[in-house]
């Protein structure tokens, strides 16, 4: 794997590093409870509800084995002459019939009523963003705006956002862990979720059906930040790119024309129509590339751009090794103007 290749999470220890102790491995799986990407650190009400059903699930079956392991205990240790009070129709049927129906019946309940929790407060609400699954990054679309981006949702802090998810290709599904469930994206047709983040925050998102050789490298970032900073995101994503402002980047820009690049992305203002690989409008001011695998910054751009396919197999995006490196430099000056 390329050299800061899904550098962001790294719970486990990379090849060759010292075997962790293990305090080190515990550190490291109770960490998995919290941080950017855990169902149990909600961060909105439906990931609340989710996790608290979670907790409940988790206390109940807890009860219940303790319960069981108890019973088998007392079986297998009790002399048999001394456990002749235990009569088995009464365990049969209370412990058979009547607990469980009284156990399931319980949690139907509560599971309706769960599933009413995560249906939004009301239809007024909704900032509407499409997403958009493509193997292996997400197209992000805010509704009726012009404003086109991949693999980072700007959404404001406190406000429903309706998340109207569907795919290009094949079946992906939609899961940002720290703010709501998962739902299915299905080529042909829209899904819809809803979430709230009550903090602003970083979350990070990820592929959750397995979608083809590059599936763990499709994640994603929601960021939620306050009201105001949100409308000035944008605003400006709504804008057209700005033309190259330096004769590196006019170079740049006409290498961009010249190997294909607007064949499948576009930049809006300067060369449109493609959509086979993300809206590089604005890339120089997103947080990541490559579905949030790698961080943006000069070195991961032009390594990336020279040989995608080295860090993920199987992408459309081609090699562009061949192109000798002044150009490529002119290129990746073009892209960090669009801004
Ligand atoms: C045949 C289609 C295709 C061509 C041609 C192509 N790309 Fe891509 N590009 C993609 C796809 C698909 C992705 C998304 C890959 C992924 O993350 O899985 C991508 C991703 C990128 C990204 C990362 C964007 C982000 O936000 O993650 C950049 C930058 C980029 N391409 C630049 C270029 C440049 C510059 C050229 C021309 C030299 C080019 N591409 C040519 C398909 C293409
Ligand atoms: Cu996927």
């Amino acid at each position: 794997m390329p050299h800061g290749a899904n550098d962001q999470v790294t719970l486990l220890p990379r090849r060759g590093a010292p075997a962790p102790g293990p305090l080190a491995l515990a550190t490291a799986l109770l960490a998995g409870c919290g941080g950017a990407q855990s169902a149990l650190n909600p961060q909105g009400p439906v990931a609340a509800s989710l996790a608290q059903t979670w907790w409940i699930l988790f206390a109940g079956s807890a009860v219940i084995l303790s319960l069981v392991v108890a019973l088998a205990l007392y079986a297998v240790f009790r002399a048999p002459d001394r456990r002749g009070h235990v009569r088995p129709g009464t365990l049969i049927v209370g412990g058979g019939v009547v607990f469980p129906v009284v156990v399931l019946s319980a949690l139907l309940l509560y599971g309706f009523h769960v599933s009413g929790t995560t249906r939004p407060p009301g239809a007024e609400a909704a900032l509407r963003v499409e997403v958009v699954g493509h193997q292996w990054w997400w197209e992000i679309r805010y509704e009726g705006e012009g404003a086109v981006t991949a693999n980072e949702i700007h959404i404001p802090v406190g406000r429903t956002v309706e998340m109207r998810v569907t795919s290009a290709d094949v079946i992906h599904s939609f899961w940002v862990p720290s703010l709501a469930g998962k739902i299915d994206m299905m080529p042909g047709s829209t899904n819809v979720q809803w979430l709230r983040a009550d903090r602003p925050g970083v979350f990070r998102g990820q592929c959750a059906e397995f979608c083809g050789a590059q599936h763990a490298r499709m994640a994603l970032l929601v960021i939620a930040e306050p009201e105001a900073d949100f409308e000035r995101w944008r605003a400006h994503q709504r804008r057209d790119a700005v033309a190259p402002a330096t004769a590196e980047r006019t170079q740049g820009f006409a290498a961009f024309a010249k190997l294909g690049c607007p064949e499948c992305h576009t930049v809006r203002g300067l060369a449109p129509g493609g959509r086979v690989g993300p809206d590089l409008t604005h890339v120089a001011r997103r947080y990541t590339l490559a579905g949030a695998t790698l961080g943006n910054n000069r070195p991961t751009l032009a390594a990336w751009v020279a040989d995608a396919p080295a860090f993920k197999p199987g992408t459309r995006m081609p090699s562009f090794r061949h192109v000798d490196a002044k150009t490529r430099a002119s290129l990746v000056a073009f892209l960090e103007g669009l801004e």
